[in-house]
């Protein structure tokens, strides 16, 4: 039998949500019922009945922000809810240092950057800096591990050009910034650059994050792995052990 929850709000199963959004409206004076009336209207649309506008607030002459409390009649399935799984051990740094040297006989390197016009570095700072994340030391803590953190704004050709140049195993890019879907284009078009620059067989591993990635498509960004929003250093170091202590085993 399939396991089905409804939204939650007063009491159980009562199917209550609440929604944000902005429209392009005035919502001044006497301006503010046609607005909060076209506000309910979106929500009733989008399957709200009843639709409670409960919060208002202009944002000069030409938006409002609204948040609408309002019931929907929609189940969850819970059966049908489908999720990346971890399909690798998480390795303490210990555990982590010994399978590289034990695979690599080397030390792994990692080139990291937050690539286009994005400046918010940091996440990518919290996965590589020794001071690192959620009580994990970062990825320059780990002794097997070279970590050439190359900032912010790096463009596609100059992360290729370091990553040649320092023998990168693994190429470590954050996005943060999804307006346009700058983080979707920006990803494709830096694999699709690593993919031209290297023969297939040499090509380093491919690693994006950030806050809004949907996990499930890293083959359509033609990357080998996304993280999303939590993600701590450990789990990317397990990750890049699974993977490259694996290839260079077999190699
Ligand atoms: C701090 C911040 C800034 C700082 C950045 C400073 C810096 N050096 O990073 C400053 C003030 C510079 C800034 C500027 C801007 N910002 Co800003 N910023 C933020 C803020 C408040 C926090 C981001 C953050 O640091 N999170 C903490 C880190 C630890 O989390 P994280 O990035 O998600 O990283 C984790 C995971 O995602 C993952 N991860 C991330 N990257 C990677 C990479 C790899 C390889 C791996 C494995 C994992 C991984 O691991 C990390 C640890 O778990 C967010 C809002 C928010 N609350 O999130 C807005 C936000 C990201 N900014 C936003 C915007 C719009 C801007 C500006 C455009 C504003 C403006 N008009 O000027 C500019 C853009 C500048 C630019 N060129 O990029 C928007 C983006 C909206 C969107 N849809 O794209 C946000 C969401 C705010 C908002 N709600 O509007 N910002």
């Amino acid at each position: 039998m399939s396991e089905l929850v409804r939204p939650y709000g007063d009491t159980t199963g009562d199917g209550m949500v609440q929604i944000s959004f902005t429209l392009p409206v005035d919502g001044r004076g006497e301006s503010a019922r046609r607005a909060e009336g076209a506000a309910a209207q979106l929500a009733n649309k989008m399957g709200l009945d009843p639709a409670l506008v409960v919060h208002t607030r202009p944002m000069g002459p030409d938006f409002t922000f609204f948040v609408v409390y309002g019931r929907v009649q929609h189940l969850v399935n819970l059966d049908e809810v489908t999720v990346v799984e971890r399909d690798y051990p998480l390795l303490s740094p210990k555990e982590a240092n010994a399978a590289i040297k034990r695979a690599l006989r080397r030390r792994l390197t990692v080139v990291g950057a937050c690539i286009g016009t994005d400046a918010h570095t940091v996440g990518i700072d919290a996965i590589l800096n020794i001071k690192g994340f959620a009580g994990e030391k970062g990825l320059e803590y780990y002794r097997e591990v070279k970590v050439v953190n190359l900032g912010a704004q790096v463009s596609v050709p100059q992360l290729v050009e370091r990553a040649r140049a320092e023998k990168a195993d693994a190429v470590l890019v954050s996005q943060v910034v999804t307006q346009r879907d700058a983080h979707l284009l920006n990803t494709r078009e830096m694999s699709a650059a690593f993919r031209e620059a290297y023969p297939a067989d040499r090509r380093p591993l491919l690693v994006v994050g950030g806050p809004r990635f949907d996990e499930s498509m890293a083959g359509d960004l033609g990357v080998d792995r996304i993280f999303v929003r939590g993600t701590t250093p450990t789990e990317v170091a397990s990750y890049l052990v699974h993977r490259l202590a694996a290839k260079g085993a077999a190699a």
